[in-house]
């Protein structure tokens, strides 16, 4: 099912889900109607596409408690330190405001400051992801944001996955509110009488939620939107097959548009993964979703040497990477394009899913050529601080003036002149 080809007739395609006209225009019509009519939309969708009727939207404190009962201790233990180790990876994020001072007294510098309010958009269903909801709102407490708020559909019997309340209590989020959907995506834009609107939205989800967020992107901020997740293993003779299937399966499973490729020099690792792939999905329980990925969006990769093979994972810029070679950690400069790299056997992709410390967030779809996995950056937001002396102004008031007269902007230039003449005049007293 995994197809085994040479790299000169390698090729991926991907794409940007779009959405289909009708799906544009249900989303800019639920848009408008929350807007306009607040939380009665709110119920009015809710209704319709969750199939509950909801007074109250917020999580209230019982529900808070009865969601504990409900998460095994272990997995709310392991959820726990995986927050840790969140939070320690992320600490390392954190940028100063600086100042500088010139000889003249001048002093130029940059205010790193939080974003106030945050929405956290966390699908339903079977994607509900407790380590998401670790992965955003860790990044946003440590930078600051004081007011960080979920937002997630609600089952038919109008309750939130425990897990999910469970991770946000782990993460200090105390926020939550039952609306899902392009309806969730306006509230959080607009806000409603429930439902405060905030200056950033994040999280991924469906594609209505998805052209929702798009459609408001300059009203409020957005996180990327993030595509099916993709990994590459590139693979040496050193590699262990069993590992390398299991790894490709593990992003493999996600979603039918996931993409899973092993990038190899040798036809003899790629034969044994091929036939491990055979083997081990058969074994889970998500297998039609593993199938569809691989026979669509998988491959092996054969090239020459791993020089090539480094070639090919550059041009792919995947969102995982994994380094399955001897010395990975020597070869490491050879990636230029990747969203997370991980080095040697005992770093499989899912270690950094949930676990190790650093984000889960990561461009796809070769975005890595030119954007980064979710940070403390993208919770601050900086101004820039000018004091400029007067004695700056004196030496550098001309230049200004004439670069201001030069784009025809004189009102610019006379702001200048202005205060030049008095320090003319003050000059002259002397
Ligand atoms: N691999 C996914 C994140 C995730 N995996 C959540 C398991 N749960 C991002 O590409
Ligand atoms: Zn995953």
């Amino acid at each position: 099912m995994i197809q085994i080809v040479d790299s000169a007739n390698f090729s991926t395609k991907r794409s940007i889900e779009n959405g289909t006209k009708e799906q544009q225009e249900a989303v800019r019509e639920i848009l408008a109607k929350v807007k306009a009519e607040g939380d009665a939309a709110l119920r009015f969708y809710t209704e319709k596409f969750d199939r509950v009727a909801l007074e109250e939207f917020r999580v209230t404190e019982a529900e808070w408690a009865e969601a504990e009962g409900l998460v095994s201790r272990e997995v709310a233990e392991a959820l726990r330190e995986a927050a840790d180790n969140i939070r320690d990876y992320h600490q390392r994020q954190v940028r100063q405001s600086w100042f500088t001072t010139g000889p003249s007294g001048t002093m130029l510098g940059q205010l790193v400051r939080p974003l106030k309010r945050v929405g956290l958009y966390v699908p339903g269903g079977t994607a509900a992801y407790p380590s998401s909801v670790l992965m955003n709102a860790i990044p946003a407490k440590i930078a600051g944001v004081p007011e960080i708020v979920i937002t997630t559909p609600p089952g038919r019997d109008g309750k939130v996955n425990p897990a999910i309340l469970v991770a946000a209590k782990i993460a200090g989020v105390t926020e939550i509110y039952k609306v899902g959907g392009a309806q969730a995506i306006a509230a959080l834009t607009y806000g409603t009488e429930q439902i405060e609107a905030v200056d950033k939205i994040m999280g991924p989800g469906n594609i209505f939620v998805a052209l929702a967020k798009r459609e408001v992107f300059g009203l409020v901020s957005i996180d990327m939107v993030a595509g099916p997740s993709e990994i590459v293993v590139l693979a040496d003779d050193t590699a262990e097959p069993r590992y390398v299937a299991a790894d490709l399966l593990s992003q493999a499973e996600h979603d039918r548009f996931a993409s899973a490729v092993l990038v190899t020099p040798s036809r003899k690792l790629a034969e044994a993964v091929a036939a491990e792939v055979e083997r081990q999905v058969a074994l889970l329980p998500r297998r039609e979703i593993a199938e569809a990925s691989l026979r669509n969006h998988g491959a092996i990769c054969l090239v020459k040497d791993l020089q090539e093979g480094f070639a090919v994972v550059n041009r792919l810029a995947p969102e995982h990477l994994e380094l399955l070679i001897e010395n990975p950690i020597e070869q490491l400069g050879l990636v230029e394009n990747a969203g997370a790299i991980f080095l040697g056997s005992y770093s499989s992709e899912p270690v950094g899913d949930y676990f190790a410390g650093t984000n889960h967030v990561i461009p796809t779809n070769g975005t890595a050529r030119f954007s980064s996995p979710l940070s403390v950056d993208d919770f601050v937001k900086k101004s820039s601080v000018v004091y400029y002396s007067k004695e700056d102004l004196r030496n550098n008031g001309k230049k200004i003036m004439a670069i201001a007269e030069q784009e025809g902007l004189s009102a610019h230039a006379r702001a200048i002149g202005e205060r030049l003449a008095d320090l003319d005049k003050l000059e002259q007293k002397k």
